[in-house]
């Protein structure tokens, strides 16, 4: 017996809890995406959208290209998981050798996590074991950066500098100190690429912190080289070197958190071979897959590794590791990712377009409200001066205006942020730009 054709039932959107989201205007207005390729979504009412963000500054192949798309369908069928554990498989291998390949000299060995807060973590980890491993015990305490960005979990939001990320979460993991964040309109505001001034906003790192705490008490500074989350600060002239020599000079090690600026985002692989700065650790995530399966890592200094190796005699070296670290399916995403970014250039593409998408986040100076453009590579933000009693609100309204018109950028705070996939073309940045700019326009 024929029974009659149900409609579709809508959608019950009351029991996923999502994160980072005002879940109850999410369900009273849902803003739904049904899919993507390139540089754009379709949402579920059928309009396109330009990813202005690389979604969550992660997508740097683009949507669903046929590459990484193969090489997940194949390797499902092929070998679905197995752990890294003591036992292995081929992939991992191969996905670290390329990235050691890509990292900077003597960076050689790559530990795998599912995700940049994991990451951290992880570093961050390495960075007590190694001090103790070398006979320097003592050597516990952590020092961030106000308005760092270094995911949700207890220790990446402890030597985080996000006052929302911590304000709810008490103490967090204890030990942790902060260096100023290197935001300074008064002096650099409008900046086209790194401020000439601020350099010396690293030595804070030298003259109040190392003696307050001691360096014999201090394991490692952890920065983002450009920070992304936090609104797109882009570092002084100067300052990641002096960073670097101040840490140097006093056995601390120096931890890049390069979840964003990884992969292409400055137009060389890793933002550390852009500014001609090694650091000793690297994090890195999202752009490994170009966000198409949860990955991420930390890449080692080949002594550090070397250290673990030698103190570990017969045993485990680390005792340290995800379930999920080195995934079959997220190794063969990465091995996708790769293969696009060599193919395609993309991992210094961001060179031949830095100098239009500059032009582009600079084109908002002089327009209302707005009070600062700044850009690096294929990364910028525009900032507003806060509307009274509202802070935040022009970037929102400059968000939604933009989604309604057919393009994606991301408020934070007062700011809005422009992370493009590095497929990217001058049409897109364009559309990017103007569609942004006929929205400012109109912002009381
Ligand atoms: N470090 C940095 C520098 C990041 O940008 C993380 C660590 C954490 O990665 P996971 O994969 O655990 O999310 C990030 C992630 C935002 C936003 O508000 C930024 C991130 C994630 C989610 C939202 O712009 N960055
Ligand atoms: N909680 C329990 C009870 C577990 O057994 C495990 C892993 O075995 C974890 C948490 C950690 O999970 P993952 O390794 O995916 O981070």
């Amino acid at each position: 017996m024929n029974t009659p054709q149900q409609p579709p039932k809508p959608l019950d959107l009351e029991h996923y809890w999502m994160p980072y989201t005002n879940n109850r205007a999410f369900k009273r207005s849902p803003r739904m995406i049904a899919s993507a390729e390139g540089m754009y979504y379709t949402t579920v009412e059928g309009k396109k959208v330009l990813d202005g963000l690389a979604t969550l500054w992660c997508v740097n192949a683009g949507h669903c290209r046929p590459k990484i798309v193969e090489a997940i369908r194949k390797q499902a069928g092929i070998l679905d998981f197995s752990s890294s554990f003591s036992l292995g498989h081929p992939l991992p291998f191969e996905v670290a050798r390329r990235i050691a390949e890509l990292a900077p000299a003597g960076m050689e060995q790559v530990f795998f996590v599912n995700s940049g807060s994991e990451a951290v973590d992880t570093a961050l980890k390495i960075a007590l074991a190694y001090h103790r491993l070398k006979g320097e015990g003592t050597r516990t305490r952590f020092i961030g950066r106000e308005r760092g960005y270094h995911g949700v979990n207890l220790a990446g939001i402890s030597v985080g500098g996000v006052p929302a990320n911590r304000k709810a979460f008490g103490v967090m993991i204890p030990g942790v100190d902060h260096l100023r964040h290197t935001h300074d309109p008064a002096r650099s505001a409008f900046s086209r690429g790194q401020p000439s001034a601020g350099a010396e906003f690293a030595d804070e790192l030298e003259n109040r912190i190392i003696p307050l705490h001691d360096a014999s008490n201090i394991a490692a500074v952890i920065v983002e080289p450009v920070s992304g989350a936090g609104g797109v600060l882009v570092p002084p002239q100067g300052y990641l070197q002096r960073l670097r020599q101040i840490c140097d000079k006093h056995g601390i090690l120096l931890i890049f958190d390069e979840v964003i600026t990884g992969f292409g985002r400055l137009g060389k692989p890793f933002a550390s071979e852009y500014f001609g700065v090694t650091p000793d650790l690297i994090t890195f995530a999202k752009g490994i897959t170009s966000g198409t399966v949860p990955m991420g890592g930390v890449i080692v200094k080949q002594a550090i590794y070397d250290t673990f190796m030698e103190a570990s005699g017969n045993g485990i070296d680390f005792f340290h590791g995800y379930t999920y670290s080195g995934h079959p399916l997220a190794s063969a995403a990465a091995l996708g990712t790769l293969d696009t970014y060599a193919e395609e250039g993309l991992l210094t593409r961001a060179q031949q377009l830095a100098a239009d998408f500059e032009n582009g986040v600079h084109s908002f100076k002089g327009m209302p409200h707005v009070v600062d453009c700044r850009n690096l590579g294929l990364i910028g933000a525009i900032e507003f001066a806060p509307r009274a009693g509202a802070p935040g609100a022009r970037a929102k309204e400059v968000f939604e205006k933009c989604w309604d018109r057919g393009v994606f950028v991301r408020p934070i705070g007062d700011n809005i942020a422009f992370c493009p996939p590095l497929i990217a073309e001058k049409k897109h940045l364009d559309e990017m730009f103007s569609v942004t700019a006929e929205v400012v326009r109109s912002l009381s």
